[in-house]
């Protein structure tokens, strides 16, 4: 069993929705659980593309799957879940990243371990820091990465600690 920190994200349609709808999806797989999700987030849209802002969670997650076969799982969720995405870094429905699986390093094509752009973004390390301030990312807590960054517009949209588990 591996615990793994997954990244969501949107800013099309109903992110909330469509982020709940995945945690649910996720923690139907037979071979993975959620065990902690954060709240969610309302980030402004970093990177060269201007578009809404987004909503943004990290869910912690322990699964017998291999960190390819997570990666599989997450794509057929986006899927599942009719994402749309037509420019790199451009808006989208639903974005589910693996961040770190068990601290293994992997350098493939199709994945890359840890998240090779995590530390340098507070739409990830805020909600992170919420479920695993400890973490180690290459050298330092998760915590520690948190303070070297402007975390200015990065708000809390909603609260409740189990938002993703409704109906
Ligand atoms: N891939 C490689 N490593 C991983 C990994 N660790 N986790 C490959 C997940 N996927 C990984 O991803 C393309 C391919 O990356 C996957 O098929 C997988 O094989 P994608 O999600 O289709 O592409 P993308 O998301 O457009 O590109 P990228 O580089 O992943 O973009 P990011 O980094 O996810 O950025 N602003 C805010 N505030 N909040 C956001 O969530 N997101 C983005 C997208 C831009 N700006 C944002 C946000
Ligand atoms: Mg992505």
């Amino acid at each position: 069993m591996t615990i793994a920190f997954l990244g969501l994200g949107g800013n099309l349609g109903d992110p909330i929705a469509a982020m709940a709808e995945a945690l649910r999806r996720l923690d139907m797989d037979a071979r993975t659980e959620v065990l902690g999700v954060s709240l969610v987030y309302r980030t402004p849209p970093w990177g060269p593309v201007e578009q809404p802002a987004f909503l943004n969670a990290c869910a912690r997650v322990r699964t017998a799957r291999s960190a390819p076969e997570l990666l599989e799982l997450c794509l057929a969720t986006e899927a599942a879940l009719h994402r749309h995405r037509l420019v790199r870094w451009g808006p989208r429905t639903i974005d589910l990243d693996i961040l770190d699986f068990g601290g293994e390093e992997i350098h493939g094509e199709h994945l890359t371990l840890p998240h090779p752009r995590m530390a340098e973004r507070a739409f990830v390390l805020v909600p992170l820091a919420e479920i695993a301030p400890d973490l180690d990312i290459a050298g330092a807590s998760v915590r520690e990465r948190l303070q070297a960054l402007d975390r200015s517009g990065v708000e809390v949209a909603l609260a409740g600690p189990d938002w993703w588990r409704g109906a």
